[in-house]
C-alpha cells in the first residue's frame, strides 16, 4: 500500500526543463533575425533602361527600364542634361482614349520588379532642342525615397534605341 502511493506521486511529476530550453533557442533565433534585418539597406537597382529615338523637330520621347526595390520605395524624380523637363507618366484611358498623364511618384512594392514600358509607366523627357539618335546615351538621374523617407539616388546611361525598338522588346512578357 506503501509502495503504492510512492509510484504514483513519481508518475504524476511532470518535466519542464526541455520545453524551457526550447523556449530560450526560439527567442535567440528572432533576436537574430532582427538584428540581419536591421543590418541590410534598402536597394534600388534600375536595369535594361533605354530612351527612344525620335525623328528631327520631335520635342518628347519615352524612357523604360524596370525598376525593383528591396523595401516599399517611390520613385518620386528623374532628370537629365538632356532636357529640364523630366517626367513620370502613366498611361490612363480617359472618354476612351488612352492618354498618358504626370504622376508626382511611381509607387514601388517591395521586392517586386516594376516594368516601365512603351503603353505603361514611362519616364517622358520632354522639351527637347534637338534629336536624340540611335546609338547615343542619355545620362538619367532618378531619386528613390523609401517609406521612412529615406532617399536613394541611382544613375544609368541609357542607350538610344530605334523608334520600333517597342517590337523587339515583348520578350519579357512574363509576370513575375
Ligand atoms: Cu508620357
Amino acid at each position: 500500500m506503501t509502495v503504492q502511493f510512492a509510484m504514483g506521486l513519481h508518475r504524476s511529476h511532470p518535466i519542464h526543463s526541455k520545453n524551457f530550453n526550447m523556449k530560450i533557442s526560439i527567442a535567440y533565433i528572432a533576436i537574430a533575425a532582427s538584428f540581419f534585418a536591421s543590418v541590410a539597406h534598402a536597394q534600388v537597382t534600375v536595369t535594361n533602361a533605354w530612351v527612344r529615338a525620335t525623328v528631327p523637330q520631335q520635342k518628347a520621347t519615352g524612357a523604360f527600364m524596370q525598376i525593383q526595390a528591396a523595401q516599399d520605395t517611390k520613385l518620386v524624380s528623374v532628370s537629365s542634361p538632356l532636357t529640364p523637363v523630366v517626367e513620370v507618366h502613366e498611361m490612363a484611358v480617359q472618354d476612351n482614349v488612352m492618354k498618358m498623364r504626370h504622376i508626382p511618384a511611381l509607387d514601388l512594392p517591395a521586392g517586386k520588379a516594376v516594368e516601365l514600358k512603351p503603353g505603361g509607366h514611362h519616364v517622358m523627357l520632354m522639351d527637347l532642342k534637338q534629336q536624340v539618335k540611335e546609338g547615343e546615351s542619355v545620362p538619367l538621374t532618378l531619386v528613390f525615397e523609401d517609406s521612412g523617407g529615406k532617399r536613394e539616388t541611382v544613375q544609368v546611361a541609357a542607350p538610344v534605341r530605334a523608334l520600333n525598338a517597342a517590337a523587339q522588346h515583348k520578350h519579357g512578357a512574363g509576370k513575375h
